[in-house]
């Protein structure tokens, strides 16, 4: 069966808490192409889940998500952007949490882009690499430059780089400059999870934090639907944990760069399960308040 939104998206715009949106968009992929696959691939995999969250006790079925469709419209990157903050910006305006699904990473800028001016926001962008480069393969709007531009656009003090193992040493130079914080993958696996997330938590001063999650932060192993896997990653278990303890000042989250082609649906299995966990655990949140 074909489903077409996101599981439990029942509820109507006005009363939507969540507003799900997919942007499926991948043509600054700079190895392996496909991403623009990932939101309907993610929304069929939330069918799989029963509605009720064991760890929380939410059903998702009581929570009013609403899912808008398919967003962006595709020329370059640059013409994708002006779109999707177009887009998404009526969600922060009426109050709603945007769950973004993507499209390769380039479609991360322009949705924290979106968060209206004079809002202070934070963003936990969960990743292998750093994407920090000022400009890629001629295209300041590809997916290897998108830190950089969340960091123009927010400052480098309300970023912060969680599961990071792949740089070069340009964008490390660069950084030495603009001061970026990152907590590196190898880092995580040193000190663990729990005392990493702290620390990246700890450095964004905001009350509100946006997660990025590129999958391809989680080890190809678990994730290898996406299109530059990255050994040595994360766990799906550390992101399940970094994303609970986001949750309660959640102002959005995006989840990019599922290839669903490259594997049997175990990446877009794990992307929809991480969307729910935000959601459910950022509700828990509310009410235990
Ligand atoms: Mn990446």
């Amino acid at each position: 069966m074909q489903h077409t939104t996101f599981a439990d998206a029942s509820a109507s715009w006005e009363e939507a808490r969540f507003v799900i949106a997919g942007i499926p968009f991948d043509r600054t992929t700079s190895f392996r192409p496909g991403a623009r696959f990932g939101p309907d691939s993610i929304r069929q995999h939330s069918w799989n889940f029963e509605s009720y969250d064991l760890e929380t006790g939410v059903d998702l079925s009581e929570v009013p998500v609403h899912d808008l469709g398919n967003a962006g419209e595709f020329g370059n990157a640059t013409d994708m952007a002006n779109s999707v903050r177009e887009e998404i910006r009526p969600i922060y305006a009426a109050g709603k949490i945007p769950i973004v699904l993507g499209g390769d990473h380039a479609c991360s800028p322009p949705c924290v882009e979106a968060y209206p001016d004079g809002g202070s926001l934070g963003v936990l962008y969960i990743d292998a690499h750093m994407d920090f480069r000022a400009s890629y393969l001629g295209d300041a709007r590809s997916h290897a430059c998108s830190s950089r531009r969340i960091v123009e656009k927010l400052g480098a003090r309300n970023v912060v780089v969680l599961g990071v193992r792949s740089v070069s040493r340009e964008e490390l130079d660069d950084n030495k400059e603009i001061g970026m914080s990152f907590v590196s993958a190898h880092e995580v696996a040193e000190e663990g999870i729990e005392a990493s997330v702290q620390r990246a938590l700890n450095m964004l001063k905001t009350d509100r934090v946006y997660i990025s999650l590129d999958i391809d932060a989680i080890d190809p192993a678990y994730a290898g639907g996406t299109g530059t896997p990255e050994p040595f990653g994360l766990t799906p278990r550390d992101v399940k944990y970094a994303i609970g303890q986001a949750a309660p000042r959640l102002a959005g989250m995006d989840i990019m760069e599922v290839s669903p082609h490259y594997d049997h649906g175990n990446t877009s299995a794990l992307a929809a399960r991480f969307a729910r966990e935000a959601i459910v655990r950022n509700v828990h949140a509310l009410h235990a308040r």
